[in-house]
């Protein structure tokens, strides 16, 4: 079990150029997330959702690792099982780095998830184009991601590691969206000292033991260090 979790959100990612989405730049063709990231907004306009998707697909093939991923990337090389990172990130910053030890909890930019049988597939190709589930062979994919009103991955895993660290870190989140933002108050009933990484103090800020307010690639550097 591992005695550190770390968990990043979308202003780990800001650094690189990934837009976060409660920023000032947060919103795409004037759309709130809250607008695109529903079952419902897929059910009703399949055709722009999968847009804003393909569109940060694109825009991940230009943007690389920063300081704080690397950082933890190093962290990991250093005290292996130890650390855990569970993000609500779906892009792959955090592997391009070096990490391995990672959970997406919100899902990943690059694959698909059949609508039909469930299975996830690696990406391959704009998914506008409706290729075929490569399990079933329905055509019914849509981006393997965590919609609002749907369950989070890998939670069993997750909560078992808040019950068992003795550090959580948490690293870019707003603290606007659960079960994340209730993470630190799982890990700290079950004895993990907290401490939150970010920008500016975010709505769970006084939940850690510590804040340090800053900018990811500069605060988990020296977090590190
Ligand atoms: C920097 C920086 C720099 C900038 N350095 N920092 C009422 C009350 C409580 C809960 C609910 C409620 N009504 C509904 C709910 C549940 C709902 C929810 O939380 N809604 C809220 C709006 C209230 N949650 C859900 O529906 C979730 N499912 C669920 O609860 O299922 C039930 C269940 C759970 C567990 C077990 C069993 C059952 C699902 C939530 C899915 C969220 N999906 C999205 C989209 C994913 C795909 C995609 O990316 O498109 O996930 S929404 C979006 O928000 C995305 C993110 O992962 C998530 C969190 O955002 P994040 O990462 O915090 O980003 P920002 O932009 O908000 O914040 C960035 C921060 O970084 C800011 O603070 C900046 O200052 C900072 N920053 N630059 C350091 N350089």
């Amino acid at each position: 079990m591992a005695r550190i979790v770390v968990l990043t959100g979308a202003g780990i990612s800001a650094e690189s150029g990934v837009p976060t989405f409660r920023d000032a730049d947060g919103l795409w063709e004037g759309h709130h997330v809250e607008d695109v990231a529903t079952p419902e907004a897929f059910e009703r306009d399949p055709d722009t959702v999968q847009r804003f998707y393909d569109a940060r697909r694109a825009a991940l093939a230009l943007v690389e690792p920063n300081p704080a991923h690397k950082a933890l990337a190093e962290l990991e090389r250093a005290v292996g099982d130890d650390l855990l990172v569970v993000t609500q990130n779906i892009d792959d910053l955090h592997e391009r780095a070096g990490s391995t030890r990672v959970i997406h909890m919100h899902g990943e930019l690059l694959s698909a998830l059949c609508r039909a049988c469930r299975r996830r597939t690696p990406f391959s190709g704009a998914m506008v184009d409706h290729p075929p589930c490569p399990g079933c062979g329905a055509s019914d994919l849509r981006p393997d991601v965590v919609w609002f009103g749907e369950i989070p991955y890998r939670m069993e895993e997750i909560l078992d590691a808040l019950g068992s660290c003795e550090q959580f870190v948490s690293v870019g989140t707003s603290g606007a969206v659960y079960p994340a933002a209730g993470f630190v108050q799982q890990a700290r009933a079950y004895g993990a000292r907290t401490l939150e990484l970010n920008l500016v103090p975010s709505e769970g800020s006084f939940f850690f033991d510590e804040a340090r307010h800053g900018p990811a690639g500069e605060l988990v550097p020296a977090w590190v260090a």
